[in-house]
């Protein structure tokens, strides 16, 4: 981290960048801005939210979005995006009558990175790792027993918890862990949307730009409000997104359009939790790119931020408006 040349919005950059970077922000909006440390990962490293809200609160009570990134290691385009969230936010604020409407309509806590440990093992280690860094556990196979790291946190929240889609086996990259919310990542997130329950919760992933709403653990499950609600809703978000630079995404289930899987944080949210909106987006690039679509070029980086942002406002204008 450079202090004189700043954070670079159009780079991937570290947790300690990322860090940084907040406690900037924090030290030049001191109004607009509240970091709130909401637990530890495995390897005790800090889950830090960003609590952005206007200075002016014309209803004198708010209403509150979630927005989280990083949950999966390799996925490096979602935090980069939480934080171009931020920034526009933020920045926002005094140019933007638009975004100032809903700064002071909205409280947004954005958590950009979910899994610091993961994150950080994809940097140095495993470009492609997934999972948090849960310490070893052995598998039994009727030759051997294998002894592997981490939990896919997106398999570990109490939604139809170890049914689709996720594995008992450590060694997979969809473990589910040895019971739901057995994860401090994935109890933190927990704990925190229990206390301060949004009416919209997104959670950033990568890739293949889709706009993925409850429920993803069963093919054809849908909340109540699927078609009154939330797919009109996604429909106009990633209509938004679209008219920017043309970027594509599909509307529907995780389940319909890809594949089954219980265990999901947005299921949790939707299902348990009662957050009336809550989406799974995954970002940028819509195809494995020969293999390498985690990969995203770094100049993806600020037209992925922006024309997300644009879907971001559609979903917090929504909330304003009921
Ligand atoms: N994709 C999600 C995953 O956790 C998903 C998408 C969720 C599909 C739920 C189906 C059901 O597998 C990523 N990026 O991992
Ligand atoms: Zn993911």
């Amino acid at each position: 981290y450079n202090p004189v040349a700043g954070f670079a919005y159009d780079k991937y950059n570290s947790l300690d960048e990322i860090h940084s970077e907040m406690k900037r922000l924090k030290k030049e909006y001191p109004k607009m801005i509240t970091l709130i440390d909401i637990g530890q990962s495995h390897e005790n490293r800090t889950l830090l939210v960003m609590k952005i809200t206007g200075k002016r609160n014309p209803l004198g009570s708010k209403i509150s979005m979630w927005i989280d990134g990083g949950i999966h290691a390799r996925e490096w385009i979602s935090p980069a995006t939480a934080m171009y969230i931020a920034h526009e936010l933020i920045l926002g604020y005094d140019n933007d009558a638009t975004v100032a409407k809903l700064m002071d309509h909205i409280d947004f806590y954005i958590l950009p990175v979910m899994n610091p440990d993961g994150y950080e093992y994809s940097r140095e280690k495993n470009r492609m790792w997934r999972k948090n860094r849960s310490p070893a556990k052995c598998h039994r196979s009727t030759f051997s027993t294998v002894c592997c790291a981490g939990v896919d946190l997106n398999r570990n929240f109490d939604w139809f918890w170890a049914s689709t889609g996720s594995s008992s086996d450590p060694c997979h990259d969809t473990y589910h862990g040895s019971s739901a919310f057995s994860e401090p990542e994935s109890q933190a997130v927990r704990d925190f949307l229990e206390q301060h329950t949004p009416e919209a919760f997104i959670s950033l992933h990568s890739y293949s730009q889709m706009w993925l709403i409850p429920y993803g653990h069963r093919k054809q499950s849908y909340p109540q409000d699927y078609h009154t609600g939330l797919r009109p809703l996604a429909l106009r978000a990633t209509k938004a997104l679209y008219e920017l630079y043309g970027t594509k995404y599909q509307v529907g289930t995780g389940a319909d359009l890809m594949y089954e899987a219980s265990g999901g944080s947005h299921d949790w949210a939707k299902g348990q939790l009662k957050v009336p909106y809550a989406y799974l987006i995954e970002l940028r690039p819509k195809n494995t790119m020969m293999g390498h679509g985690f990969l995203l070029p770094e100049r993806e980086i600020v037209p992925t931020g922006l024309e997300t942002f644009e879907s971001i406002k559609v979903v917090a204008d929504e909330l304003v408006a009921q």
